[in-house]
C-alpha cells in the first residue's frame, strides 16, 4: 500500500470529536429541540410528499445540487485529473487511487476496484479516459446492486412490523424517524413511535412533539425509566392497537461504550419476548459527514445488535460521498434511507442507480 494512503485524513479512524458525549449533549438537543418544532411546523403546512414522476424529477434536482459538494470534491475532480488525457498511464491511475481515498470511499473499496481497473488496462480492455470514468461508475453501481440484491427489499410484513433505530449521538436518529414515520403514513400505514430514548427527558418529550405535528402516537415512560420495558410496552400496543409498523427510538450511545451496547442487546432481547422475531429491522444511522469513523461505528453496532441496514444522514453536509461506498462495501449491508437535509422530504429510500447517478452527472 502506498505512503500517501495511510496519510490521508479519513483513513485512520478519527478520534470521536463530533460525537458529543452523553454529558455534553444537552445544549446540543436543546437547540436541535427548536429546530425540530419550526421544521415541523413548516412541514406540516407544506405540500405533501408524491411518489409521482415530477416528484421524483423534483427531488433528484435537489438530491443533485445537495450532493454539489460530493461532486467537487469527487467526480469534479475525477474529470479534472481525466480532463484533456489522451491515455491511460500508471501515473493516472494512482492518482485516481488516491482521489477515491481522499473522498473516504475507503482503502480496500478503492483497492478493489483499481485493481479491476488496472487489470482491465493491461488487458487493453480499457483505452481512453471517458471509458476509465464510466468503468468506475459501473464499477460503484455494481458494488450497490450486489449489497441490495443480498437485501432484498423491507417486507414490512409481518404487522405490526418493529423497527429499532440505534446509533451515535446526533446523528439524526429522531429526525430520521419522524421523517421516515411521516412518510409511511402518507403510505397509509398505521404507524407507532416508540421513546425508549429514556435518558433525557427532552429525548422523550421530542419524540412527542414530532408525533403531535405529523399525527402519530408516541408511547413513552417518564425519563430515567428502563428503555427495553418502553419497547415491550410500545410493541404490546401496536399488537393491542392493530398497527402496521412499530418504529423504536433509542439514546445515542458511543459505539465503545460497553455498558450502554449491552443495554441495546437487552432491549432487543426484551422486544423479541413481547413478539416472536422482534425488531424485524435494525436500522443503524449514520452521519455522512463523520467520514470513516462512520464505518468504525458501523462494525460495532453490529456486533451488538446485528443491524439489518443503514440510515446515512446529512449527505447534504459533507463533501466526501465516497463514504456510501465505503460502507457498502465493507459493511456488506444496504443503505436504505438517505436524509440530503431538514426536510420531511429529505429522508429517501436509497435508490443506488439514482444516487450513483446524482454522484456522476
Ligand atoms: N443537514 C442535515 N441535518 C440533519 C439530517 N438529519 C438530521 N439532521 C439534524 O441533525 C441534528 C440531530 O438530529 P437528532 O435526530 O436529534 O439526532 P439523534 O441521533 O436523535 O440525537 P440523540 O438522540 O441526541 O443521540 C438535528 O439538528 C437534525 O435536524 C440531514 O440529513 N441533513
Ligand atoms: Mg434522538
Amino acid at each position: 500500500m502506498k505512503e500517501w494512503i495511510k496519510k490521508v485524513a479519513g483513513f485512520q479512524d478519527l478520534p470521536d470529536s463530533g460525537q458529543e458525549g452523553q454529558d455534553d449533549s444537552q445544549g446540543q438537543d436543546d437547540q436541535a429541540q427548536e429546530e425540530f418544532e419550526a421544521m415541523a411546523q413548516e412541514d406540516s403546512q407544506g405540500e405533501t410528499v408524491r411518489e409521482d414522476d415530477e416528484e421524483k424529477d423534483r427531488f433528484l434536482d435537489r438530491l443533485k445540487k445537495k450532493m454539489s459538494r460530493s461532486r467537487k470534491g469527487f467526480v469534479h475532480q475525477i474529470d479534472e485529473l481525466l480532463l484533456g488525457k489522451r491515455q491511460i498511464d500508471p501515473e493516472l491511475l494512482d492518482e485516481l487511487e488516491e482521489l477515491l481515498v481522499m473522498a473516504d470511499m475507503g482503502v480496500s473499496t478503492v483497492q478493489e476496484i483499481l485493481d479491476d481497473l488496472r487489470l482491465q488496462v493491461e488487458r487493453q480492455q480499457l483505452s481512453n479516459p471517458e471509458a476509465l470514468r464510466q468503468k468506475l461508475k459501473e464499477a460503484i453501481e455494481d458494488l450497490f446492486n450486489k449489497a441490495d440484491k443480498e437485501a432484498g427489499n423491507i417486507t414490512w410484513q409481518p404487522v405490526p412490523f418493529v423497527i429499532l433505530v440505534v446509533g451515535v449521538n446526533g446523528v439524526g436518529k429522531t429526525t430520521t424517524i419522524a421523517k421516515l414515520a411521516f412518510q409511511l403514513k402518507e403510505q397509509g400505514k398505521k404507524v407507532l413511535l416508540v421513546a425508549a430514548d429514556t435518558f433525557r427527558a427532552a429525548a422523550v418529550e421530542q419524540l412527542e412533539v414530532w408525533g403531535k405535528k405529523i399525527g402519530v402516537p408516541v408511547i413513552s415512560h417518564k425519563s430515567g425509566s428502563d428503555p427495553s420495558a418502553v419497547a415491550y410496552d410500545g410493541i404490546e400496543a401496536a399488537l393491542a392497537r392493530g398497527m402496521d409498523v412499530v418504529i423504536v427510538d433509542t439514546a445515542g450511545r458511543l459505539h465503545t461504550q460497553v455498558n450502554l451496547m449491552e443495554e441495546l442487546k437487552k432491549i432487543k432481547r426484551v422486544m423479541g419476548r413481547k413478539m416472536e422475531g422482534a425488531p424485524h429491522e435494525v436500522f443503524l444511522v449514520l452521519d455522512a459527514t463523520t467520514g470513516q469513523n462512520a464505518v468504525s461505528q458501523a462494525r460495532m453496532f453490529c456486533e451488538a445488535t446485528d443491524v439489518t441496514g443503514i440510515c446515512l444522514t446529512k449527505l447534504d453536509g459533507t463533501a466526501k460521498g465516497g463514504i456510501v461506498t465505503s460502507i457498502v462495501h465493507q459493511m456488506k449491508l444496504p443503505i436504505r434511507y438517505i436524509g440530503i437535509g431538514e426536510r420531511m422530504e429529505d429522508l429517501r429510500p436509497f435508490d443506488s442507480k439514482e444516487f450513483v447517478e446524482a454522484l456522476f452527472d
